[in-house]
C-alpha cells in the first residue's frame, strides 16, 4: 500500500465552500455541470442512469457542506458519541431521502422537468443496497436516520458487501438467487478513502516476552489484510446535520505477485487478492460448510478491528487519554457479530498500550452495550473455540481471562453451585468447546437491552435469566421502533399531506403528535379522504406490481399482508393454511362464495439459502396461488399476489396500500418486529398474537383496533412441557384436516402428493412453532376482520385511529429512550 502517512495530508481549516444556490436555476446549472463533467456526457445523449448519477451527485453537493460542517463542530466539540457497530445497514434507497432531508424536492422536481427528465424515473434508476436481511439491518438504518434527525453525534459502522442481500427469483415457484450486484451501475452515494485504510490481521500464534520486569503478551498474526473505508452522508431531517456512515471494503496488503504472474501462474498470482477481498464480498456467506463459517468470524472480526482501529486513532484526537474513552464514546453492539470487538478493544489496551489488565476492564465495562434481538436459543451466537483460536488466537486467550475472572465473582457469590457456574461460562464445552458471545456481551456490556417490552422481559427471566439475577441492573428494554420520515412521509405522500393538512407537519419530527388526529376519527370528511387515500395506494401497488412482477392485483379487495423473512417462527404457513382453507371450503360448498369477503393475499418473503424448510414453504405458496389464482370458482374472492424480491423498496408501496397487517408468530418468539409498526402507521390493522411489539401495538390502539388471537406465552410453554401433539388438532378439527388433506392430495402440485409432503409431514409430526395448536382461534379472528371490514366507516375509523396511537413506534423515541437507558449521549444544540 502507498505509504498513508505521505498521501494524508492535514489541511488547516480550509475556507467554507460557498453554499449552492437553492433555486431551480442554480439546480440545473449543478444538474448539467456534474452531467457533463462527472458523467462525461451531454443531455441529449445521457442515458437515464447517466441522469441519475449526475443527479444523485448534484443532490449530494448540497448535503456536503453541512457534513463538512458536522465534522468540523464534532471535532471542535469533542462531544461524546455513539459508535453503531452492525454487521448490516439495509438503507434503501438514498435519493429520496436525501432530497427530503435537504428539502431540495420541489427544486429538483421543477429543474428536472424544465429539462424534460421525470424524476420518478431516476428515482426508479436506483437500486437499493441491500446490505442486510431484515429487521435487524433495517432497524440499524432507522437508527442512524433518527440521530442525525435529533442531532446526536453517530458513526455507523459495517461492512461494504460487494454483494449484498441476494436476489429472489422465483423458477416454477421455488426460490433460485441471483447475486445481489447493486454496485454495477455506479454508486454515487459513496465516498472511498483508500489513503485511510487500516491494517487488520489473523491468525499466528502468541508469545509472551519481558517489558521491562514486566511480562507482556504480543500476538503475531499470520497474515492481514487491508480495510478500506467508505463513507456515506446519513442527513439529519431539514436539520443541517449529516452523520457518516463508515462501511469497510477488504483488500489485499500485497495486491499482486508480478514475479508469479510472469511465470504463467495467473490464478496463484491473484489468489492474495481474491482471499482478501472474499472477506467484503458476500453478506451472509453461507455457513454451513467450515470455511463459510470461518469466513462469518473473518467478517465480523474484520468489521469491527477496523472500526475500533478508525476511532482510536482517526476520530479521536491525537493526544487523547484513553481512560477518559467513556466520555467520548457508546459502542452499541448490534446483535452478537460485533461482540469480538470486545476483546479486541482489551488487547489494545493491555498488548498494544500495555495497560495493567484491570485498568483496561474498567474502561470495556463502560463503552459497550449490547443489544440483543433474538429468543430462539439456536440464533445465539456461538463460536468454536477450535476455529476463534485459529483465527484469532490473542482473542482467545483475552475471553478465557475474562471468563475466568468472572466465574471466580460468581463462585463467590454463589458457593457451591457448579451448576450454576457452568451454566454461566462464557465457554461451553458441549457439544464443543466454543464461546457464548452473547455471554461474553453481558458480562462487559454497560446495559443489555432487549427490542420490545416482552421480549426483555422473556430475556431477563428466562434466556439469560442466570445474568439478570446476576446483574439486574445492566437489564432493560428498548422497544424498537421506525423512522416516519421514510415509512411514512415519503413512502406514503397521500396520507402525509392529509396530516399535515390536519394538525400541521410537527409530526414528522415529533410523531407523538398524531395524536391530534383521534378527535378526526370521528369525522366523516376525514374518514372519505383518509379511504380516498387507501384507494390511491393500491392503485399504485398495482401498477408497481403489474409492470415490476406481470402481477394483476386487484384494487377492490381487501389487501391482506404478509411480508417478513420466511421462518418457521413467523409461521408464514398459519397464513397459507387460512387461505387453503377458504379454498377449500368455498370449494367443497361448505362456505357460501357470496359471504366471503374479497381479499388479495400478498406475500413478500426471502428463505436463507441454507434453510430447505423455508424454501419449500415458499413453493408451496407459490403453488397454491397458482391454483387459486387460476380456478374460475373463486375468481374475483380469492387471490395470492407473491411478487419475488421483497425489499425496502417494495414495502414503500406495498405497505401503504394495505388494510390489513399480518403478524402471527408464535408468541414468545418474535422479538419485536418492526413491520408490525410500519403497517400500524399507514393505516392497517394487525391481526396478530401477544408477542413482540404486537404487545405494545394493541395496548396502545386498543383491543377494540386490533384482532388478538392465539396462545400467549405462558401458555405456550405450559402446551409444549405437558407433549405438544399436532396431530390430536388434526384429528379433532375437520377444517383444519381438509385443509392439509388438500395440500397433501397434490391439488397444488399437479398431483403429486409428495412434493409438499416435508412441509405437511413437520406440521402433522413436530410443529414446532404450534401452527396447529393455533390455526382456530386464527380462523376466528379472521371471521372477525371478516365482519370489522363490512363496515367501512367503522373500519376506517380504527384504521385512523392505529395512524393516531402509533407515534411511540418512531424510531426517534427509540434513540431518546437509548439515550436516557444506556448512552448518555445529549444532543448537540444546533444554534450553540
Ligand atoms: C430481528 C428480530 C425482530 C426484530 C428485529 C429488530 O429481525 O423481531 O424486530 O431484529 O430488532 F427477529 P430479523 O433481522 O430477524 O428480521
Amino acid at each position: 500500500p502507498p505509504d498513508v502517512a505521505s498521501v494524508r495530508k492535514v489541511t488547516q481549516n480550509t475556507e467554507p465552500i460557498a453554499i449552492r444556490e437553492r433555486t431551480v436555476d442554480g439546480f440545473t446549472r449543478e444538474f448539467l455541470r456534474e452531467l457533463n463533467f462527472g458523467q462525461g456526457v451531454d443531455l441529449s445523449r445521457a442515458s437515464v442512469n447517466d441522469q441519475y448519477l449526475a443527479l444523485a451527485r448534484t443532490v449530494r453537493h448540497y448535503l456536503m457542506v453541512r457534513w463538512l460542517e458536522t465534522l468540523r463542530r464534532q471535532y471542535e466539540l469533542q462531544a461524546k458519541s455513539v459508535a453503531y457497530l452492525s454487521a448490516e445497514f439495509l438503507l434503501g434507497r438514498q435519493l429520496d431521502n436525501a432530497l427530503l432531508a435537504s428539502g431540495l424536492q420541489d427544486v429538483v422536481e421543477e429543474g428536472l422537468g424544465n429539462l424534460g427528465i421525470d424524476l420518478a424515473t431516476l428515482r426508479d434508476a436506483e437500486v437499493e443496497p441491500g446490505l442486510g436481511n431484515g429487521g435487524l439491518g433495517r432497524l440499524a438504518a432507522c437508527f442512524v436516520d433518527s440521530l442525525a434527525t435529533m442531532n446526536v453525534p453517530c458513526i455507523g459502522y459495517g461492512i461494504r458487501y460487494e454483494y449484498g442481500i441476494f436476489r429472489q427469483t422465483f423458477v416454477d415457484g421455488w426460490q433460485v438467487e441471483k447475486p445481489d450486484n447493486w454496485l454495477a451501475l455506479g454508486s454515487p452515494w459513496e465516498f472511498p478513502h483508500p489513503e485511510a485504510a487500516v491494517t487488520v490481521s489473523f491468525g499466528g500464534h502468541t508469545e509472551t516476552y519481558d517489558d521491562e520486569g514486566t511480562e507482556r503478551t504480543r500476538w503475531v498474526p499470520g497474515w492481514s489484510v487491508l480495510g478500506v473505508p467508505y463513507n456515506y452522508m446519513v442527513p439529519g431531517f431539514e436539520n443541517g446535520r449529516v452523520n457518516t456512515l463508515r462501511l469497510w471494503s477488504a483488500q489485499a496488503t500485497r495486491a499482486f505477485d508480478l514475479e508469479i504472474f510472469n511465470a504463467g501462474d495467473y490464478a496463484e498470482a491473484v489468489r492474495a487478492q481474491t482471499f482478501a477481498e472474499n472477506i467484503s464480498k458476500v453478506l451472509y456467506p453461507e455457513d454451513s460448510t467450515p470455511q463459510g463459517k470461518e469466513l462469518r468470524l473473518q467478517q465480523q472480526y474484520f468489521f469491527v478491528a477496523c472500526s475500533l482501529a478508525n476511532f482510536l486513532e482517526e476520530v479521536l484526537p491525537e493526544d487523547f487519554d484513553l481512560r477518559r474513552l467513556p466520555e467520548r464514546i457508546i459502542f452499541q453492539l448490534n446483535d452478537t457479530h460485533p461482540v469480538i470487538a470486545i476483546p479486541e478493544l482489551m488487547r489494545i489496551l493491555v498488548d498494544e498500550r500495555k495497560w495493567n489488565w484491570d485498568d483496561a476492564w474498567a474502561v470495556i465495562q463502560k463503552v459497550f452495550a449490547y443489544t440483543c434481538h433474538t429468543l430462539l436459543p439456536e440464533a445465539l451466537e456461538v463460536w468454536s473455540a477450535d476455529l476463534l483460536g485459529r483465527l484469532l488466537p490473542r482473542h482467545l486467550e483475552i475471553i478465557y481471562r475474562i471468563n475466568e475472572e468472572f466465574l471466580d465473582g460468581v463462585r463467590e457469590r454463589y458457593p457451591d453451585d457448579e451448576l450454576r457456574v457452568r451454566r454461566m461460562s462464557i465457554i461451553a464445552e458441549h457439544p464443543e468447546r466454543s464461546v457464548r458471545m452473547a455471554f461474553l456481551a453481558t458480562v462487559a456490556g454497560t446495559k443489555v437491552n432487549g427490542v420490545a417490552a416482552l421480549h426483555s422481559q422473556l430475556l431477563a427471566d428466562k434466556v439469560l435469566h442466570d445474568f439478570s439475577e446476576y446483574f439486574p441492573e445492566k437489564f432493560t428494554n428498548v422497544t424498537n421502533g421506525i423512522t416516519p420520515r421514510r415509512f411514512v412521509r415519503l413512502a406514503n405522500p397521500g396520507l402525509s399531506g392529509l396530516i399535515t393538512g390536519a394538525i400541521g407537519d410537527g409530526w414528522v419530527t415529533d410523531l407523538e403528535r398524531l395524536k391530534e388526529l383521534e378527535p378526526l376519527a370521528d369525522d366523516a370528511e376525514f374518514r372519505r379522504l383518509f379511504r380516498e387515500i387507501k384507494t390511491n395506494n393500491k392503485h399504485r401497488l398495482v401498477d408497481v406490481l403489474r409492470e415490476r412482477d406481470g402481477i394483476e392485483l386487484d384494487p377492490d379487495t381487501m389487501l391482506d399482508v404478509m411480508v417478513k423473512r420466511l421462518h418457521e417462527y413467523k409461521r408464514q404457513t398459519l397464513k397459507l393454511l387460512h387461505v387453503v382453507s377458504l379454498y377449500e371450503r368455498i370449494t367443497s360448498g361448505v362456505l357460501d362464495i357470496d359471504k366471503v369477503t374479497p381479499r388479495t393475499f400478498a406475500f413478500g418473503a426471502k428463505a436463507a439459502p441454507g434453510y430447505r424448510m423455508a424454501k419449500q414453504i415458499i413453493g408451496l405458496i407459490n403453488a397454491v396461488g397458482r391454483t387459486i389464482n387460476e380456478d374460475p370458482a373463486v375468481k374475483g374472492r380469492l387471490s395470492i399476489a407473491f411478487p419475488a424480491n421483497y425489499n425496502v423498496t417494495l414495502a414503500e408501496t406495498l405497505i401503504p396500500a394495505a388494510d390489513l397487517s399480518e403478524q402471527i408468530s408464535l408468541a414468545g418468539k418474535e422479538a419485536s418486529g418492526t413491520g408490525n409498526m410500519k403497517f400500524a402507521l399507514n393505516g392497517a390493522l394487525t391481526i396478530g398474537t401477544d408477542d413482540g411489539a404486537n404487545v405494545e401495538i394493541r395496548q396502545l390502539v386498543g383491543d377494540d383496533h386490533f384482532f388478538l388471537f392465539g396462545l400467549t406465552e405462558p401458555e405456550v410453554a405450559d402446551v409444549v412441557d405437558a407433549g405438544y401433539h399436532p396431530t390430536s388438532y388434526y384429528e379433532s378439527n375437520k377444517t383444519l384436516r381438509h385443509a392439509l388433506d388438500l395440500i397433501a392430495s397434490g391439488k397444488f402440485s399437479g398431483g403429486d402428493r409428495h412434493v409438499f409432503e416435508p412441509v405437511v409431514a413437520n406440521l402433522l409430526q413436530e410443529d414446532r412453532f404450534l401452527v396447529l395448536a393455533d390455526f382456530q382461534a386464527y380462523l376466528d379472528a379472521q371471521d372477525r376482520v371478516d365482519a370489522a371490514y363490512a363496515d367501512t366507516d367503522a373500519w376506517t375509523r380504527s384504521a385512523v385511529l392505529n395512524v393516531a396511537r402509533s407515534g411511540f413506534f418512531s424510531s426517534d423515541r427509540s434513540m431518546r429512550d437509548y439515550i436516557d437507558r444506556i448512552w448518555h449521549t445529549p444532543p448537540i444544540d444546533p444554534n450553540a
